[in-house]
């Protein structure tokens, strides 16, 4: 049964519309940018427009049609990547851009260090990266993402502009070669999914280990 959804009332078509005509696209009819049609809503995945359980290029191919005034949206809010009841151009963007950074993330895994005494690094600090694909949205990592290791001082986002990745400072309370050691390996045994790499710092070029 379909069942007709508005999303937004025509009150808001004028400035929506005005919106629309800055951006570079050819056609884009004005109603299909504000008014939806429901059939199933499926459990909210960003991007799933066609209600699969995947988000892949086919969505954003039947988004853009849709766009252009052809074809159903079956989950409509999947498509509402801005969240905020529209669905036009800037969703489309998002879901472009969402699905480059899908397809580089897919190569991150964990990679375990092989921790020796012999390395010359800091000796106050242990350097975490999270994977590309847990970048976003970006969390605020605390000590309590670090529950159970000891020896924490502080966690700190240390995340260039430029970086693919989120990186985190880990402070240590008590600083010795062997405690970054144990705190890596502690932070390696917890096994949480999002991190890529737990490393030292070279104590020489303070490029990380
Ligand atoms: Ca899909
Ligand atoms: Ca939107």
């Amino acid at each position: 049964m379909l069942k007709e959804k508005i999303l937004k009332i025509s009150s808001a078509l004028m400035g929506t519309a005005m919106l629309l005509q800055s951006v570079p696209i050819h056609v884009i009819a004005e109603d299909t940018a504000v008014i939806a049609t429901e059939t199933i809503q499926s459990e909210y995945l960003p991007g799933d427009v066609n209600g699969n359980g995947d988000f892949s290029v086919l969505d954003i191919i039947i988004l853009q049609r849709w766009l252009l005034g052809k074809g159903n949206l079956t989950c409509w809010k999947n498509a509402d990547l801005t969240q905020d009841g529209i669905i036009n151009i800037f969703d489309l963007c998002l879901m472009k851009q969402n699905l480059i950074r899908n397809t580089q993330a897919k190569t991150d895994e964990f990679i375990p260090y092989k921790t020796g005494m012999d390395d010359v690094f800091v000796d106050y600090v242990v350097i975490v990266t999270i994977k590309q694909q847990y970048r976003y949205p970006e969390k605020h990592w605390t000590m309590e993402d670090f529950k159970g290791v000891e020896n924490i001082d502080y966690v700190q986002d240390a995340t260039p502009p430029s970086s693919n990745r989120q990186i985190l400072y880990i402070l240590l309370k008590d600083c010795s070669q062997e405690n970054v050691l144990k705190m890596i390996c502690d932070i390696e045994a917890l096994n949480r999914e999002e991190i890529y790499t737990v490393r030292p710092t070279s104590w020489e070029t303070y490029a990380v280990i």
